[in-house]
């Protein structure tokens, strides 16, 4: 059941496709109050609620205990005191003795969610506009709650299967030479391999849909060559358009009125890569247009792969920013300050990024009513999205893309995927990587994973082959790290072979994620679980924070800390342990419910297969369009006979027909004999394990 309350004056952020009617009764369990500007929603918590959502944030899958704040944030540090990310995903739900509750806040504007962490017995959730569509959600179950939502907020964008493809990034990859010299390291050692990423660096002075004509003298060229190797390239763009009289796309933007200006009708200027730049209101849909078609020049040298960044926004600083602090400093510089003037003068410098004042200085249009930018911060990212999908849709309508972006919000989730972030080469970015990855689904956000290996600071062999591990599952499987850090790439490493052999997996594994992802898109399905979705009788399932539920069939525990040669995993049933080493290396062992643990070597590391359920894996290939997905060996434990349902299709046509593509694989025990039948498809069944 979802019902929908209007507070105010609420401001439509696009999110809900499918509109309902708004209830004028007083909302159920919560106690609503309007007053000072704010709308508060409080609820009294029982000692053993669990609460689920708020997508890309930091800290626990169940988010009792902290308060975050929707507030799309470009952050490097991903610590636990932070409350925001780059994301706005409003969805959290109850799980408790009163049963599975939740809300959605429909604002695009600040709000806070107070998980009992004022006090550990009240949730608070405050709406800084004053204003909101609040949709108040009630199931059976936790994953019932969610299908209703993502029924409403509509289908989930997918990419195509070579989307599933090893990406392989830096922040500094400058020309087509480094380029090819990066694919031919991988190509030569067979480090399977599918796109490699232009961040920046690609760009003449930082100009979105602009190419260095040095560093890239025929872009299509270079691309139809790497084509040629199964390799595509996939360029960033940013938010901010560079100030600069005769490029194009600040030019046509000017005349046409498209970036956003201030209360004085003036454009707004702020500084990012490209120095000055100003912003596109995205928020309109010309401008939307006009920047997606701007895509198309890159399309038409065979891009087909596109990240948007800095799109929070982020902005470094603005003119007037800037001037404040000059003044500041000179009004300083003529006493002799005490300490607290100079904290002062250095926040007045270091406070310069994205800053409030500086969000209060612009203004978009939205459905022909003007908004400052703080009351709707949180759209901007999403909306870019939607700009960057309508070019890459309007070239080629035909085919699906690949697209990501930073920012995010609920409804940007039918236009692209997002990647989560600046995250560190810390351990414990690990976890928070798996932590994100429910919520994040909860909301619609299917293609999705962090930059594995971490993207600040210098990274190890160790961990980036335990995070390639966890990697393996992700949607989105990239390798990124930032200028300045240890170089990256797998092949940099004494342990080459043995990240090398965790890929195999991963590529073995794609009809069964590609099957996984699709009908979790078509069917308002999560591809990554909490385990208290599927377990949630079982008081201590209920509470894992580090294990996952991943499709139908599995679960995945990885290994996340220095070190460790394997860890504790929790079975909430007989579950059959692969350990993998490679796609032909992996041992089956069936194990019984309970707690458990597991050795795991560097490079081992296992996937869990429900007892009674079996998956597919394919056999080795380099790049996507390699994988043989019509023969498939089984891996299961099984004591009767079992059927599931495998989806696949050309990969890239963009319109999915789910039943057309599902072939029913039927396995059969009998007397201790399996035997496997799929149409079009061989079996082999060696690897399953009768009970
Ligand atoms: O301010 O384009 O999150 O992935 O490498 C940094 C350079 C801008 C932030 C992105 C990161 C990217 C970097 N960008």
């Amino acid at each position: 059941m979802i019902r929908r309350y209007d507070y105010g004056e609420p401001i439509p952020t696009g999110a809900i496709e499918l509109p309902q009617p708004v209830c004028t009764d007083q909302m159920p369990r919560f106690t609503v109050a309007q007053g000072e500007g704010v709308l508060t929603f409080r609820l009294t918590l029982e000692e053993d609620d669990l609460i689920f959502g708020l997508g890309e944030n930091v800290r626990g899958i169940n988010k009792r205990g902290h308060i975050y704040r929707a507030w799309n944030s470009d952050d490097f540090a991903h610590t636990e005191d932070k409350r925001s990310l780059y994301a706005s995903h409003n969805l959290v739900l109850f799980s408790g003795s009163r049963g599975v509750f939740g809300l959605f806040i429909d604002d695009p504007g600040a709000v806070t969610f107070d998980m009992g962490y004022t006090r550990g017995d009240e949730a608070v959730i405050t709406c800084e506009n004053g204003s909101c569509s609040a949709y108040y959600i009630e199931a059976d179950s936790l994953i019932g709650a969610v299908k209703e939502f993502r029924h409403i907020i509509g289908r989930s964008y997918l990419p195509p299967k070579w989307g599933l493809g090893y990406i392989q990034s830096r922040w500094g990859y400058r020309s087509a030479d480094e380029l090819r010299e990066i694919a031919r390291n991988h190509r030569e050692r067979h480090i399977p391999l599918d796109i490699l990423s232009m961040d920046i660096d690609y760009m003449e002075r930082f100009k979105d849909f602009t190419w260095d004509k040095q560093l890239f003298p025929d872009l299509k060229g270079f691309i139809d060559e790497l084509r040629a190797d199964d390799l595509r390239v996939m360029p960033i763009i940013d938010a901010g358009v560079k100030v600069e009289a005769g490029d194009p796309t600040y030019d046509e933007g000017m005349e046409k009125g498209y970036f956003c200006k201030k209360e004085d009708g003036s454009v707004f200027v702020g500084a990012v890569w490209p120095g000055h730049a100003v912003f596109p209101d995205f928020l309109r849909e010309d401008v939307r247009r006009w920047f997606g078609e701007k895509y198309h020049g890159l399309m038409e040298a065979g891009v087909d792969a596109v990240w948007n960044d800095m799109n929070e926004p982020a902005i470094f600083y603005s003119l007037e920013g800037l001037e404040e602090a000059y003044a500041k400093a000179d009004e300083l510089r003529s006493r002799n300050i005490g300490v607290y003037d100079y904290f002062d003068l250095k926040d007045a410098f270091t406070g310069m990024s994205n800053s409030m004042a500086d969000y209060r200085r612009f203004y978009h249009e939205l459905d022909g009513k003007r908004y400052r930018h703080d009351r709707v911060h949180n759209l901007y990212g999403g909306m870019m999205t939607k700009a960057g999908a309508y070019g890459m849709r309007s070239f080629a309508p035909e085919k699906r893309y690949v697209l990501f972006s930073r920012s995010s919000i609920v409804g940007a989730h039918r236009d692209g995927g997002v990647w989560q972030g600046d995250n560190n080469a810390w351990w414990s970015h690990i976890l928070l990587n798996l932590r994100e990855l429910p919520g994040m689904n909860m909301c619609g956000f299917l293609y999705t994973g962090a930059d594995l290996g971490g993207f600040g600071q210098n990274t190890t062999e160790d961990l980036l082959q335990r995070w390639l591990q966890l990697g393996v599952f992700t949607p989105v499987m990239r390798n990124h790290s930032a200028m300045g850090t240890r170089e990256q790439e797998i092949y940099r490493f004494r342990n080459w072979e043995q990240m090398r052999d965790t890929l195999t997996v991963r590529y073995a594994l794609i009809p069964y994620l590609y099957s996984e992802l699709v009908k979790a898109a078509v069917k308002d399905d999560m591809l990554f679980r909490p385990l208290a979705f599927d377990y949630p009788r079982d008081k201590q399932a209920v509470r894992v924070e580090d294990q996952l539920m991943l499709g139908g069939a599995c679960m995945i525990a990885p290994v996340y800390e220095q070190n460790a040669r394997g860890r504790y995993v929790y079975l909430p049933e007989d579950m059959l342990m692969v350990r993998f080493r490679s796609a032909q290396d992996y041992d089956c062992i069936p194990m019984t419910k309970g707690h458990h643990w597991i050795d795991l070597a560097m490079n081992e590391f296992p996937l869990f297969i429900r007892k009674g359920q079996a998956i597919p894996l394919a056999g080795g290939a380099e790049c996507v369009a390699a994988i043989d997905a019509k023969s498939l060996t089984l891996l299961g434990w099984l004591e009767h006979g079992t059927a599931f349902t495998l989806y696949d299709d050309d990969g890239e046509c963009a319109k999915i027909d789910l039943e057309a593509g599902l072939t029913l694989v039927d396995v059969q025990v009998r007397e201790g004999r399996v035997s496997a039948r799929a149409d079009g498809l061989t079996l082999d069944t060696a690897r399953i394990v009768i009970g």
